[in-house]
């Protein structure tokens, strides 16, 4: 059984990751708008693993038959200056996104709860793997600097990711 003060920080996870979704879904939108396709397409998986991050914080608070409270999702923007302010965003957003995390693992250990600090190593390697990921496009991004040529390239990769779903468990 959960302690009160967990239950309400892991139901504002939940928010946390659904506004991760939101943001990627908008920032997909805005790729596809100036023709971006494949940066359009990794954001759209990056979507869809937010909502399973979602997914499973939900899904823990039901196995421990605690009360689900959604939260109202803050509105994400919808314009960036270029590909790489909005990867630039996305490495900020990732940043927050883990001290979040670690943040709930602290209290994990504060409230000695043991099924949850096993439940967060999950998002801790996540976490890791995420900003890796991001860090390396935006690394692309400053070597490509404004060559149409090499961004071309880097959009067909990006254009190949496929979802891979998880048990969200
Ligand atoms: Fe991007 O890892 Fe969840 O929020």
């Amino acid at each position: 059984m959960l302690q009160q003060k967990m239950i309400d920080a892991l139901n504002k996870q939940i928010n946390e990751e659904m506004y991760s979704a939101y943001l990627y879904l908008s920032m997909s939108s805005w790729f596809e708008s100036i023709g971006l396709k494949g940066f359009a397409n990794w954001m759209k998986v990056q979507f869809q693993e937010e909502m399973e991050h979602a997914m499973k914080f939900y899904n823990y608070l039901l196995a421990q038959g605690a009360e689900i409270k959604l939260l109202a999702i803050e509105q994400p923007p919808n314009k960036w200056n270029s590909p790489l302010h909005a990867l630039e965003d996305t490495l900020k957003h990732e940043q927050h996104i883990t001290s979040r995390i670690n943040e709930l693992v602290d209290l994990s250990e504060e409230l000695k709860d043991r099924a949850t600090y096993n439940f967060l190593q999950w998002f801790i390697d996540e976490q890791v793997e995420e900003e890796a990921n991001v860090r390396e496009i935006i690394d692309n991004l400053k070597l490509i600097n404004d060559n149409t040529n090499g961004l071309f390239l880097l959009d067909r990769e990006l254009g190949t990711r496929q979802f891979q779903p998880q048990n969200a468990e």
